[in-house]
């Protein structure tokens, strides 16, 4: 559910970073926050809860285009992990465009991660969004730690990965993988609201509201 504003000129899509808790979704958001030059990117929001928190900012990326006329500014979220935040995470679900699923690579956490794997699908199922269609990319994160400690990309993939839809080994902490994960979301965002509602805009351009 993109927003359209006919002011600036600028389509805002919303992506929020899900994942169990202390898979790196934070690590993320303060990586690309600390890259995106400052007259780029609004401040960095945080609602805090009494553990965790949840952050978001928007961005207008240099190098993603227009879409008929209209530049893109992205809205990044991230949601607390913990099982007992469950309304925090249905409510920054709500509206989302495109959802990066931050793995944990670390062997012990595999249940952590299809657990919350299977909380996305019941959050999206809640808010009728058919998970099928929801832009999504998956991000294998902590790949730098020991290979005894983590799992393969393959067991990841077969854990994790029935959709098939892209996905991308990282480790957040030094930025490995981060916007390339990024970017493979913003393409499928781009790509569907191009396919799909380009009336919006165009009708704008013409000076329509
Ligand atoms: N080794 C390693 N540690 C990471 C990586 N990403 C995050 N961490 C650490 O994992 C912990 C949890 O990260 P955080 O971003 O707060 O997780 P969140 O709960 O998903 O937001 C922190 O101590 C991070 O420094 C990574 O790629 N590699
Ligand atoms: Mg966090």
């Amino acid at each position: 559910m993109s927003l359209v504003n006919y002011a600036t000129r600028e389509i805002t899509c919303k992506i929020v970073y899900y994942g169990p808790g202390r898979s790196g979704k934070t690590t993320n958001l303060h990586y690309i926050y600390e890259q995106v030059p400052g007259d780029r990117k609004g401040q960095m929001v945080s609602l805090a809860t009494q553990t965790d928190r949840t952050l978001f900012f928007d961005f207008l990326p240099l190098d993603l285009g227009t879409i008929s006329g209209f530049s893109t500014r992205f809205q990044l979220y991230t949601v607390p992990g913990q099982v007992y935040y469950q309304a925090t995470r249905k409510l920054v679900l709500h509206g989302a465009d495109g959802v990066v699923f931050v793995a944990d690579s670390q062997a012990r956490q595999l249940a952590e991660n299809v657990e919350s794997m299977q909380d996305l699908h019941a959050n999206l199922a809640e808010h009728d969004i058919d998970v099928r269609t929801m832009p999504l990319v998956l991000q294998y994160n902590k790949q730098d730690l020991p290979r005894s400690l983590i799992s393969t990309v393959p067991e990841l993939e077969d854990a994790l990965n029935f959709r098939e839809v892209p996905s991308f080994a990282a480790d957040a902490l030094h930025g490995t993988g981060v916007f390339e994960t990024l970017r493979g979301i913003a393409g499928i965002v781009l790509r569907r609201l191009s396919a799909g509602t380009s009336s919006p805009p165009a009708s704008a351009a013409a000076g329509g509201r």
